[in-house]
């Protein structure tokens, strides 16, 4: 590299820049930068990279590139981007960069036709590539397939799943309605399920794993769709301009006006549930015109009802209503869903104060009666049996072990509040699960021979303030990274294997150690959290200072104050912890912990909604076991099974990796340090381990050469990239004269390998991981 040619160093916004090596110390280098003579600056030696010839040159498969590393593969992203190509393989990992515009033809019929059949690598990348590689597989080796897209949020998961779906049934269906159900099952779960966040305007707040099943004859028979982990604290409260789940804002906005009187909606504004995150967007003034005809306008920014100018409320549920009416949903059952959303709104507008009685309990602010009446009449439940259960909670007297008489306990204004919001809670989220049961009823199917499974969950989130929400998230994309590694490194050591290279052991960055951190039993924060809430007088004070006291020394987890990691400096130790994870040091702040793992419906508010008048509430409410409710927390139990699943009954899984090009969600806006930290924590790690895989094989074959014949060293200090001992002589080999020997260095690779492919054992060098990335970028 200090052959005056161009090299990638680190740039702090736009993640590398060109420059030239000027001059080289132990473990740095000097560099001038292209494009600012001059302006040198040092860089660490493991951070600068050589550069291609020509880096405004792409290739469609980075594997490809002459030298691949961090810079190179960021680079043709890059430069692939600025030409609106976003697909790019690493083999057969596919990256997909969110373009946020519409790609003229991307996605058309055209495109779909062309990719039916073709090999990998036959057409420009691809996520239909992708499919139909798939789809082939599944045809040859007669096994079910997965597909996992993955990326942070808002870097275009659920929209490439989508492209995945419409791809196989428009491919390989059998051109009736169930094709289209499963793609325009998509709205209806999104209307339920999704959300604005400040990091994407259609945010999936839960996880789901779709199946296209196929029969013999390879044709699509049906469909279904798993979901799990649910972010059921947004139901009550919201961040910071943030939004409630879609459906409300839909339904306040585009119901038709006999819809809107029935259910008592008016303005998102006269609902709590709904005003409490998008502060920005907030007014009292009661209008009921939500879209704006320009939707950008500072004036609707400042005025008009709860709306975000970015999203089209009206036009949205009318799009919904469509997308219910394909997958066959009557008007009866969408009536009825709509209805409990309304109901769940006014649920949320009942407030209670101090009864002023000696009991300490509470009663229902005068103000509520309406918002009561509401509530009950949609919910089909006894206003009055509503108001006491909400205000009381039953309790039964022991008398010598047996249960003895019922009383009933006032609750203090904030239980009644938490248990409002649980019985919130609890209803939409029964909800939610019956949107998918009916949608999965709807492309039903007999028996099917296999499937291609399509995982969508929630990314990556880290924020500046991180609460249960962001850590449960962050927990599943632990588990599915943990899953990434599996599959990927140990084929990769079965494929050495079958190829006979006496590889026996390849480390690599195991995160078991942070996934146990979290779910162990009894120490597992989650486990910690449950018994919190468990406790007579819970606090997040107490739950956080037993998670520091139970893993002081723990690698993954640390104090905010002292931490180097994050700027959480303003956290106190007993507010929160920073935990490391795959992706990055994520600071937690644990207020509100204890109530958002608390979802416990009390037996009597249970009971109550369980027995209502209104059958399609008493169906959802059916097959409860309310022990069993309780339980249910962090999604810890639902993940897992569906984690199990890819375990257990998929063979074989490819990775779609997505990423975001930049924070402000615009089209044509690469920001290069950005990309560089998803493209280091998701495909490029694999990208590495495969490096790693490969640098350290050729490093164990050296290092039993060395005490039988010779070695090549990187030599860096010495201002030469290689000595070479042969029979204990030491040449040097200056960088000017590395393209010579070149040919000498692949002679002593093969017959190393030759040498050396029966030899097992394991390498012991120090400092391994160093020699071997200066060694990789000397064999490269
Ligand atoms: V989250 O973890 O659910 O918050 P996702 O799913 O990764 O996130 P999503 O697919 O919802 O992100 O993409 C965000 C937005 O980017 C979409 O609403 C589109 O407006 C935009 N997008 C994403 N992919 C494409 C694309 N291939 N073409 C055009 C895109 N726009
Ligand atoms: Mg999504």
């Amino acid at each position: 590299m200090d052959d005056g040619k161009p090299v990638w160093a680190p740039h702090p916004t736009d993640g590398f820049q060109l420059g030239r090596i000027i001059d080289i110390s132990a473990d740095s280098l000097t560099i001038e930068p292209l494009n600012q003579r001059g302006k040198n600056f040092q860089a660490p030696v493991n951070q600068v990279f050589p550069a291609e010839d020509d880096v405004n040159k792409h290739v469609e498969d980075n594997c490809s590139l002459m030298y691949l590393n961090e810079a190179t593969l960021l680079n043709n992203v890059r430069v692939r981007y600025s030409k609106d190509k976003i697909y790019t393989f690493v083999a057969n990992i596919l990256i997909a960069v969110n373009p946020y515009f519409e790609i003229p033809k991307l996605y058309s019929p055209e495109t779909i036709k062309q990719y039916h059949g073709r090999s990998l690598g036959t057409l420009p990348p691809h996520v239909y590539a992708i499919a139909d590689k798939a789809y082939r597989d599944m045809k040859v080796l007669k096994m079910s397939q997965s597909i996992i897209v993955s990326g942070e949020s808002g870097a275009g998961k659920t929209e490439n799943t989508k492209f995945v779906l419409r791809y196989l049934t428009t491919s390989y269906g059998t051109g009736q309605d169930i094709d289209e159900r499963i793609v325009e099952a998509n709205p209806l779960l999104e209307a339920f399920g999704n959300a604005k966040t400040v990091r994407n305007n259609n945010s999936s707040r839960f996880g789901k794993f779709v199946e296209i099943h196929f029969n013999e004859k390879n044709a699509v028979v049906g469909g279904f769709v798993s979901h799990y982990l649910l972010e059921k604290s947004r139901i009550c409260t919201q961040g910071q301009e943030e939004r409630n789940y879609h459906i409300f804002y839909r339904l306040c906005a585009g119901a038709p006006e006999d819809i809107k009187e029935k259910f008592h909606l008016s303005s998102p504004d006269c609902f709590r549930y709904l005003s409490r995150g998008c502060t920005r967007y907030f007014s009292t003034k009661d209008s009921d015109k939500l879209i704006p005809q320009n939707r950008k306008s500072p004036e609707h920014l400042k005025a008009g009802p709860l709306k975000d100018p970015l999203l089209d409320d009206h036009a949205d549920f009318n799009r919904m209503c469509v997308a219910m009416k394909k997958i066959g949903l009557d008007d009866t059952e969408k009536l009825n869903m709509f209805r409990v959303v309304a109901g769940v709104l006014h649920l949320g507008n009942i407030d209670f104060e101090e009864a002023g009685s000696t009991s300490g309990g509470c009663v229902l602010k005068k103000t509520c009666s309406q918002p009561l009446e509401f509530c009950a009449e949609l919910l089909g439940l006894d206003e009055e049996d509503l108001r006491v259960s909400l205000t009381t909670r039953v309790m039964h007297t022991t008398a010598g072990g047996a249960k003895g008489t019922a009383i009933k306990v006032p609750l203090k204004v904030e239980q009644a509040s938490s248990a409002r919001d649980a019985l919130a809670k609890a209803i939409y989220s029964r909800l939610f699960d019956h949107v998918v049961t009916r949608i999965n009823q709807c492309f039903p199917f007999d028996s099917s021979a296999h499937f291609i499974g399509v995982l969508d969950i929630a990314g990556f989130e880290y924020f500046e303030h991180n609460s249960f929400e962001q850590f449960c998230i962050n927990y599943c994309n632990e588990k599915l990274q943990q899953f990434f590694n599996e599959r990927i490194l140990k084929e990769e050591q079965e494929l050495y294997q079958r190829e006979g290279l006496g590889v026996n052991e390849v480390h690599y960055v195991d995160n078991q150690d942070c996934i146990d951190l979290v779910e162990a039993k009894l120490v597992g924060v989650l486990d910690i959290l449950d018994e919190e809430n468990r406790l007579p007088q819970p606090s997040d004070q107490h739950f956080t200072e037993t998670v520091h006291g139970k893993h002081k020394d723990h690698f993954r987890l640390t104090v905010p104050r002292k931490s180097k990691l994050t700027v959480h400096r303003n956290v106190r130790d007993d507010e929160g912890f920073i935990i490391r994870h795959f992706a990055g040091a994520v600071c937690y702040e644990t207020t509100r912990f204890v109530e958002k793992n608390n979802d416990a419906l009390h037996t009597s508010l249970a009971s109550l909604v369980s027995e209502s008048k209104d059958k399609f509430i008493g169906e959802l409410f059916e097959n409860s076991n309310h022990s069993k409710d309780t339980k249910q927390k962090a999604g810890k139990l639902s993940f897992i099974s569906v984690g199990n699943k890819f375990k257990v009954s998929l063979k074989i899984t490819y990775f779609v990796r997505c990423v975001k090009p930049n924070l402000k969600m615009v089209s044509h806006h690469f920001e290069g340090a950005q990309i560089l930290s998803q493209l280091q924590s998701h495909s490029f790690t694999s990208c590495q381990n495969f490096i790693l895989l490969f640098v350290h094989i050729i490093i164990s074959i050296f290092t039993k050469f060395l005490s039988l014949y010779s070695v090549w060293v990187p030599d860096v200090s010495q201002h030469t990239c290689l000595c070479v001992f042969i029979k204990g002589k030491k040449i040097t080999v200056s960088a000017k004269n590395i393209k010579q020997h070149k040919s000498l260095l692949c002679v002593c690779v093969c017959v190393c390998v030759c040498v050396c492919v029966r030899i097992d054992g394991l390498v012991k060098a120090r400092n391994l991981k160093k020699r071997m990335e200066k060694l990789n970028e000397v064999v490269s």
